[in-house]
């Protein structure tokens, strides 16, 4: 090999990763938008997911903690087969179930101890303590990863959704909208709007 045939070797060979990587970027799009709720109350409790997406995705481990006689997050948004770690962040015990799907208990735990639960149901679950009855939380577990919580604002984005036509839904314990069919095309964002109430 000539010393500049060997020096583009190495360049390519540096290169090759990062040029592997760009188009990656661009395969995929994104959903956002915004929910608007009545009464605006319940919109903390809000979830927007694509109903079905074909393909098997790795299972992952999420954590709720508990701080403040609080759940956090207060909404947590799953897979189906994910893990969850419980966390106990207080001073005090707490116990975990949920009577939702396939219902589960925990039973109780000190400070700093965790329990794990993993979900194979999808579905809304009520994150509840037994000790402390003013402590609500909820998981929601989807079919596939492309789904998201809404923030403070209502506004939720959905990230890294292979192109194709979905349904997406919006989902709320107490309010509800008809849900819309989208497109996703790879690199850009589709818009999704929805007006949840009674
Ligand atoms: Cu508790």
């Amino acid at each position: 090999m000539t010393p500049r045939a060997h020096v583009v070797g190495r360049l390519v060979a540096l290169l090759a990763p990062a040029l592997g990587a760009l188009p990656a970027l661009a395969q995929t799009g994104s959903i956002t938008g915004k929910v608007e709720a009545t009464p605006a109350k319940y919109l903390a409790e809000t979830v927007v997911y694509v109903k079905h997406a074909p393909g098997t995705f790795p299972p992952k481990t999420e954590s709720m903690d508990q701080r403040a006689l609080t759940f956090i997050p207060h909404v947590l948004v799953i897979t189906k087969g994910d893990t969850v770690r419980f966390l106990n962040h207080d001073t005090v015990a707490h116990n975990v179930y949920s009577p939702d799907g396939e219902a589960y208990n925990l039973g109780t735990f000190k400070p700093n101890e965790e329990r794990t639960h993993k979900f194979e149901k999808e579905g809304a679950y009520s994150q509840l303590c037994s000790i402390h009855p003013e402590m609500l939380g909820y998981i929601y577990v989807n079919q596939n990863p492309y789904a998201a919580a809404v923030d403070a604002k209502g506004r939720y984005t959905i990230k890294n959704v292979p192109p194709g036509s979905y349904q997406l839904v919006v989902w709320n314990p107490k309010l509800k909208a008809p849900e819309k069919p989208i497109t996703v095309t790879a690199g850009k964002a589709a818009e999704a709007n929805f007006a949840i109430k009674r």
